[in-house]
């Protein structure tokens, strides 16, 4: 039995955030570009070193970026747009052009990396021949022999995922690109080759998701032409996420072998191996140890599914199931965690310890007792800290119908008296230096609770000044006091934890710290009514409360792994419907349940959608139905295909949602041209995420169009998402422009009467 270790990718950000900030100081004209591209590989020098000493044997080069991995390979292929010109001198200038715009050309778009909260770039194909430009493999292959002289592992992207997931005008179709772009890739892989590359790992996530005819079709022609081409470079076919989808047909084109996810597949490659067996000969990249969770492994029962995969194989890879991009670095700079809880979690770092055991296992260096002797200090620890009694468990049946709309309607209209087509903001107000400098004054206790509060106090009044001065006609009260969505519940509530270093990169340089779920989630007193209540105090007009909804908290966490999502779901949910009912309580007339992560939550393969779904609608009414009749429910997402989810929010039942819309305002709108969609929405009128201020009459035409398809009574209008990445000048410049608009087309409105 022949047995490898390796690793399919390694998180960038570097173990103190190094990448981040090394990449805003170059962006705001701190550092020099040579400087940056030092910091860079001290940090992908010191990422490969750490993987050595942990006795990974197939150590991934490709995964490391100077932004996002997708982008690198379309901008090694030369796919430049031609806006961002040609053959630029100073080449990294055009790449981060591309990826965050300049002032004059819009960024290319962004977008969530199949289930993940990673966002990578999304290729533009339209008029661009695939070349060669730099073969960012080879030079990273060499930096690496030249330094530490290791062999290392090559990943790319394969083309058949990425002409998937990259953007082509209607009409074209991708086949036509593949021609032009697998001699490309061969040029790419012959040398390397002839560098002295064997090992090459070639990612093809799309295969997890169901694929056509077509698609099985493009992959023999890919691979077969790969192994006509260069027979010498033992290729690994990566898929992650979910089990390999077509597993006959795939498992028998000519690689050297397949990558499959054993974690997150609900056993389905376990059970097509023996059904239809594993080809003699090949090895079996098996992904072993969870790369999108941060819990330690039970490695006895991995031992056990080791013993099940040799059945099949004679030739082992272990692995994680992904790349640990989507996992924190290292555990060991945690301490504010429980000590129990500590010991229960598996960073990146500690999950390559985890595949090293288990790789020493399998080759017959440790025994059982060793793997038993590591689960039985994770168990113990999690077992206390579980154990803890809890007050309050779920009571499975509760309310979850509200009466019919338009008796709703027509109570909060009586209530709350507002104008046709009324005007609000998203929620969240700009997040100035001075704000965060308050909250690591806080941190740094250089301020005490009372301090912090008074500031806090001091930007809610003040921006509900702003707010009437522009005439809005709903408030809010700006967030000042909460960092991310996420995180500022996963604070408040029990049975979540917030780590101090766990960051994730979510888009570019930008990081979360994903909450972990580790108990039963409890609300333990109310977290937002003080603030809502200190700005309803400060006007007659209602002021919005404004809550993460339970789906939400769920795809941004880690979550438990001992109970079913469905579980989970609802004790968030029960924990956001208390504070819902606070927040009405304390005189709260309009509550906003937002839920941005509601489809990124959607299992890639279809059979398992519709229970998702269920689940997810299920608990975004249990946070929300308990309200009285004239209590306004509002709900906001943002980057989502809406196309397939009509029906879905109709189903949550929102009073209001608004959506993101600015962005793709047609293909939105059409929409409605189908679809009849009775209750209020407001479709964003302009795009937050641009530092451009829009205009009244660029937003009337915005309105003129919404109109079209949407009722007068149903429309709101609102930015696109919250303002918290704005400057206050950008804010107050674009809301009253849009408050103009309104104002317009309701004389407009009224005129026509
Ligand atoms: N919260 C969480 N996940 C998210 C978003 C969020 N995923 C999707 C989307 N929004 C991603 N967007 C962002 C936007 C801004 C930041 C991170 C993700 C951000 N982060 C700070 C940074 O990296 O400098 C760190 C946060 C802080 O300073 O506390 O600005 O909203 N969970
Ligand atoms: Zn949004």
């Amino acid at each position: 039995m022949a047995i490898h270790s390796s690793n399919l990718g390694y998180p960038r950000i570097g173990e103190q955030r190094e990448w981040k900030k090394a990449l805003e100081s170059f962006w705001n004209g701190q550092l020099e570009e040579a400087n940056l591209m030092e910091t860079m590989k001290t940090i992908q020098l010191s990422s490969i070193k750490k993987q050595m000493a942990k006795g990974i044997e197939l150590i991934p080069i490709g995964d490391f970026s100077l932004y996002d991995h997708v982008l690198d390979t379309a901008f090694m292929f030369g796919y430049i747009p031609k806006r961002f010109g040609q053959e630029s001198e100073r080449r990294w200038d055009t790449y981060f052009a591309m990826a965050r715009g300049t002032s004059s050309q819009p960024a290319m778009a962004m977008t969530k990396w199949f289930n993940t909260n990673y966002h990578y770039i999304v290729p533009e194909l339209d008029g661009l021949q695939p070349r060669l430009m730099e073969n960012f493999l080879l030079r990273d292959y060499q930096f690496i022999k030249d330094n530490l002289s290791i062999e290392t592992k090559p990943v790319l992207l394969g083309p058949v995922t990425f002409l998937i997931l990259a953007k082509l005008s209607t009409g074209v179709h991708w086949h036509k690109h593949l021609q032009l772009l697998v001699p490309v890739y061969i040029e790419l892989l012959d040398e390397l080759y002839r560098a002295g590359v064997r090992w090459v790992q070639v990612d093809e996530p799309i295969l997890v998701q169901e694929i056509d005819e077509d698609i099985v079709a493009a992959v023999e022609y890919v691979y077969h032409s790969f192994y006509q081409k260069v027979p010498g470079v033992q290729l690994i076919l990566q898929t992650y996420f979910e089990s390999l989808s077509n597993y006959p047909e795939i498992v028998s084109l000519p690689v050297a072998g397949f990558g499959l996810d054993f974690v997150h597949d609900d056993g389905e490659n376990l059970y097509n191996m023996k059904k239809y067996g594993f080809p003699k000969g090949k090895w079996l990249a098996a992904g072993m140890i969870d790369g999108r969770n941060v819990w330690k492994s039970t490695l006895v029962q991995k031992a056990a599914l080791l013993e099940e995969l040799s059945k099949y194989t004679e030739h082992l890879i272990i692995q994680p199931s992904s790349s640990l991009l989507y996992v924190p670095i290292t555990v060991k700079h945690e301490r504010r965690l429980a000590k129990g809880l500590v010991d229960s979690l598996a960073f990146a770092d500690e999950k390559l310890d985890e595949v090293r055991l288990l790789a020493e296992y399998a080759q017959g260096k440790r025994s059982l007792s060793d793997l038993r002797h590591y689960d039985e200090q994770t168990g113990e620890a999690l077992g206390l800290l579980r154990g803890q009694p809890i007050k309050k468990t779920i009571q499975p049946i509760e309310q979850t119908e509200r009466p019919p709309y338009a008796k709703r309607r027509q109570a909060q209209q009586q209530h709350l008296k507002l104008p046709l087509l009324p005007t609000t903001t998203i929620g969240s107000f700009p997040q100035t230096r001075e704000v965060r400098q308050a909250r690591l004054k806080r941190k740094k206790q250089e301020w005490d609770e009372k301090q912090y509060q008074t500031f806090i106090r001091k930007q809610i009044a003040k921006w509900i000044e702003i707010q009437e001065k522009l005439e809005l006609d709903v408030l809010v009260h700006g967030e000042f006091e909460r960092t991310d969505m996420v995180e500022f519940f996963g604070e408040k509530l029990g049975g979540i934890a917030c780590t101090t270093n766990g960051w994730v990169q979510s888009y570019g340089s930008r990081c979360v710290r994903p909450p972990i779920i580790f108990g039963d989630v409890v609300h333990l007193c109310p977290i937002t009514v003080e603030e809502s209540v200190y700005a309803q105090s400060l006007t007659e007009k209602p002021v919005k409360g404004m809550l993460t909804g339970p789906v939400t908290l769920y795809n941004w966490s880690f979550v438990r792994r001992d109970l079913p999502r469905s579980a989970v779901l609802n004790q968030l949910a029960l924990a956001v419907r208390q504070e819902v009912l606070a927040l009405e309580q304390a005189g709260i007339r309009i509550i906003q349940v937002d839920e941005p992560a509601l489809r990124e939550g959607l299992p890639l393969k279809r059979q398992k959608q519709p229970a998702y779904w269920q689940e997810a609608v299920y608990a975004f009414r249990l946070a929300t139905s308990a309200v009285r009749l004239e209590t306004q429910i509002h709900t906001h997402m943002c980057y989502s295909d809406f196309s397939e989810m009509i029906d879905i929010i109709d189903d949550l039942d929102p009073d209001v949602i608004s959506i993101e819309a600015a962005r793709s305002g047609g293909e939105l709108l059409s929409l409605f041209e189908i679809h009849t969609y009775r209750k209020q929405i407001g479709l964003g009128v302009y795009d937050i995420h641009s530092p451009r201020i829009p205009s009244r009459d660029e937003i009337l035409i915005q309105l003129e169009r919404a109109l079209r398809v949407l009722r007068p009574d149903q429309f709101w209008v609102n930015p696109d998402c919250g303002l918290k990445t704005r400057t206050e000048k950008e804010a107050i410049a674009s809301l009253q422009a849009m408050v103009a608009a309104a104002k317009e087309m309701r004389n407009r409105l009224f005129v026509s009467l």
